[in-house]
């Protein structure tokens, strides 16, 4: 069972406090901002999954696909759920790492690349108030993601 102090709890209750969800999956004009573009450009096989969604040919392409970004504010507000249950992220996640596991047939690897991607995503965003501190806090929370949703995987 993960351990938080109240510090690492009001950190990553700020973070998602300030976090807007819809600006984070639209690309900028220097297209550094968004989370799913970052992660299917730097990650090209993360794409194989999102066959369905029509147009991935280049960055353009991406960021101009609207069920991407519908997409991206699907996780993010899928990471909600995890910060709500901070005390047993593992039992909240279970059915979506079942679905990610078993129906959608996600290499667990790729969480830690998309965690990645948010991380950089967010530095960016909060500049120098994306302290050590709050880095520490926000990694932890991360791994405690990624571990969760690799649980159902056998
Ligand atoms: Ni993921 C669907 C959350 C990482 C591929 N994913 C979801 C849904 C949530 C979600 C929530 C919607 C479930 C539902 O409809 O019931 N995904 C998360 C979270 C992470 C994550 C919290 C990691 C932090 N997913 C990934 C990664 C990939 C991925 C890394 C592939 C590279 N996810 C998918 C696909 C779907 C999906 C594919 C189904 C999309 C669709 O709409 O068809």
């Amino acid at each position: 069972m993960v351990e938080w102090t109240d510090q690492e709890r009001t950190l990553i209750a700020n973070i998602f406090a300030n976090l807007d969800y819809e600006d984070i999956v639209k690309p900028d004009v220097s297209c550094h901002h968004s989370l799913c573009l970052r992660c299917l450009i730097v990650y090209p096989w993360t794409q194989r999954y999102f066959g369905g969604f029509g147009n991935l040919y280049n960055a353009d392409a991406i960021m101009n696909n609207p069920m991407i970004s519908a997409h991206g504010v699907k996780i993010l507000h899928g990471l909600d759920r995890a910060v709500k249950n901070m005390d047993d992220i593992k039992n909240a996640y279970a059915t979506l790492s079942e679905l990610h596991s078993e129906k959608l047939h996600v290499d667990p690897d790729n969480f830690r690349l998309l965690s990645d991607c948010l991380s950089i995503v967010i530095a960016s965003k909060m500049g120098y108030d994306f302290t050590p501190d709050l880095q520490a806090a926000w990694q932890k929370f991360l791994t405690v993601v990624v571990f969760a949703l690799g649980r159902q995987y056998h």
